[in-house]
């Protein structure tokens, strides 16, 4: 939790400007407001995201499950989890500092062309 906190801190002015404010209002727990956590379930051959956008750029938590019958990883950003055993799940914490569309797959060759890609939106 503490890597966590100083690499919020680390990702941009506007961020830690933001936490500071949160953290007066809410001293117990100081980065639960700006959270953004995604349930992420992958197969063949598709993803399905609980939401498809963060409200603000920031942290993103993609929890991804593979509820498929081979390996699958997430892929989003320049960042991916290891490949996933079906039934297992793996998290990947993202930065997003800027405001775009960005495009998430899985990087098994053959996966996204077959449908295992889409688009999440940093507002
Ligand atoms: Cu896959």
């Amino acid at each position: 939790m503490k890597k966590f906190t100083i690499s919020v801190l680390a990702a941009s002015a506007i961020a830690s400007l933001a936490l500071v404010q949160l953290a007066t209002a809410h001293v117990d727990r100081p980065t639960a407001a700006t959270a953004t956590t995604v349930q992420v379930k992958g197969g063949e051959f598709f993803f399905k995201l609980s939401t498809k956008s963060a409200a603000r750029p920031g942290k993103v938590t993609f929890v991804f499950k593979n509820t498929g019958h081979v390996l699958h990883d997430f892929s989003i950003h320049g960042k991916k989890t290891p490949l996933i055993q079906p039934g297992k799940t793996a998290k990947l914490v993202v930065s997003f500092t800027k405001i775009g569309k960005y495009g998430y797959l899985c990087t098994v060759p053959g996966h996204a062309q077959a449908g295992m890609k889409g688009t999440f939106t940093v507002r």
